[in-house]
């Protein structure tokens, strides 16, 4: 007797690989956990007699020959096969799209990093030439999209699309499919959850009552506005944000929920670069330690502009400049001898422009060398206010892709300082306060 067999709380990839081995080895009978995932439960109880399965407890397993396991790699994750580790006349053969080494020794295995381990097995149904149900096609379907977030995951291979093509072409169907996908508060977003209230604090910040839970996530969690959502309910706070960062902490998404009127959290997460509604908002930043976006988002709550780092902080002054009628000749002088790339333009503390080495390409005629440098400098000047963060500094310098920001006092219209990229690279990778 030969038999398959995947992981316990069984998805949707897990139980379309049991269900396509099933066809890669006619005669093999489906064994299913007894716990598997809400949402495959529901679809089971629909589709039960076109997918027959057995559980553990009504397997013989003196009978079993050979064990074909798919979607995992560890016999911990299988439920009431561990006698068969033991045995050495069971063939074991493996289909599993999972990184690190299990403790499954199979005489036979496919195991490569797609997004979803029906991949796999979809290939081998395609280059047996068999036709599938658009049943069978459209749950295979669901397991595909399930595990790839509709091939959105970066662990998404070419082979998963050509697998989700094929599975079109043996009408597998879309409908259906979205009535089990829907991406509910599952086991990820649980486990989110219990990360966020297992350090959970609150807080009073300006009044309100604040929770702010920093939390590392293993790649693609969905429905993560739902569980900060829930977390707000739980902790029952005026407004909650959580923090999820990826282990390298390249990647930092910041999502806030507020139940006040006083305390909008879309302004928050502008000044974070996202958006959102008074009530839900969320920001993406990449490249930003999450600790920094933390105290970032608590000095804006507090709305305390003193103790957060401002552009103002960080620039450089008094700010070397020329006046609008120095000569060219001379201009070319100073950048050489500053070493710098470029010059603000400035009479009487007015900033009229700037002139950079690029500018001296417009410049055609020796004669040319003598006119003032208000003839070739830029007068589309891109500033910014000391009070602005440094990440609004960041977002301007990337958006019109200049490496230096003259720094101008709003009330005056004065060039007080200078912000480069490096300065604001600096307070993003080192200014981090214990
Ligand atoms: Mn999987």
């Amino acid at each position: 007797m030969q038999i398959v067999s995947t992981h316990k709380a069984t998805d949707f990839d897990a139980l379309a690989s049991v269900i396509a081995a099933t066809l890669v080895y006619p005669g093999a009978v489906a064994v299913l956990p007894r716990l598997v995932n809400p949402n495959v439960r529901a679809f089971l109880s629909i589709h039960k007699d076109l997918f027959p399965t057995l559980t553990p407890a009504e397997v013989n397993l003196a009978a079993v020959t050979a064990l074909v396991v798919v979607d995992t790699n560890r016999w911990s994750r299988l439920d009431g096969l561990a006698p068969l580790a033991q045995r050495r006349d069971v063939a074991i053969t493996l289909w599993d799209h999972h990184a690190d080494e299990g403790d499954i020794q199979a005489g036979w295995r496919c195991v490569e990093r797609t997004g979803a381990s029906i991949t796999l097995l979809v290939d081998e149904i395609r280059r047996l030439g068999k036709d599938l149900s658009p049943i069978q096609a459209t749950l295979f379907l669901i397991g595909l999209y399930e595990d790839t977030g509709n091939l959105s995951f970066p662990a998404t291979t070419p082979a998963d699309a050509r697998a989700a093509a094929f599975l079109l072409e043996q009408k597998a169907d879309l409908n259906i499919l979205g009535t089990f996908l829907r991406p509910a508060y599952g086991e990820k977003q649980k486990n989110v959850l219990f990360e966020m209230l297992r350090s959970a604090c609150r807080q009073r910040i300006n009044g309100f009552q604040v929770s702010i839970a920093r939390v590392k996530v293993d790649g693609h969690v969905d429905g993560l506005a739902v569980v900060v959502q829930m977390y707000r309910e739980i902790l029952n706070v005026d407004a909650a944000f959580g923090i999820f960062h990826t282990a390298d902490g390249q990647r930092c998404m910041v999502i806030g929920r507020s139940q006040v009127d006083d305390l909008p959290v879309d302004g928050l997460m502008r000044s974070l670069g996202g958006g959102g509604h008074p009530r839900a908002g969320s920001a993406m930043l990449k490249g930003v330690n999450p600790k920094t976006v933390e105290k970032m988002l608590r000095d804006l709550l507090a709305g305390n502009r003193q103790t957060s780092v401002q552009v103002g902080d960080l620039m450089s002054f008094p700010v070397f400049s020329v006046t609008s009628d120095t000569p060219m000749t001379a201009v070319a002088g100073i950048l050489r001898r500053k070493g710098c790339t470029g010059l603000p333009v400035v009479d009487s503390g007015e900033i009229q422009g700037v002139i950079s080495r690029r500018d001296f390409r417009k410049v055609r005629k020796a004669q040319q060398l003598k006119a003032p440098v208000k003839a070739f400098m830029n007068t589309q000047v891109i500033t910014i206010t000391p009070e602005q963060s440094p990440l609004q500094a960041a977002r301007v310098m990337v958006k019109h892709d200049i490496g230096r920001l003259p720094v101008v006092d709003l009330d005056q219209g004065k060039l007080i300082g200078i912000v480069t990229r490096s300065d604001v690279m600096m307070y993003f990778y080192d200014l981090l306060p214990a």
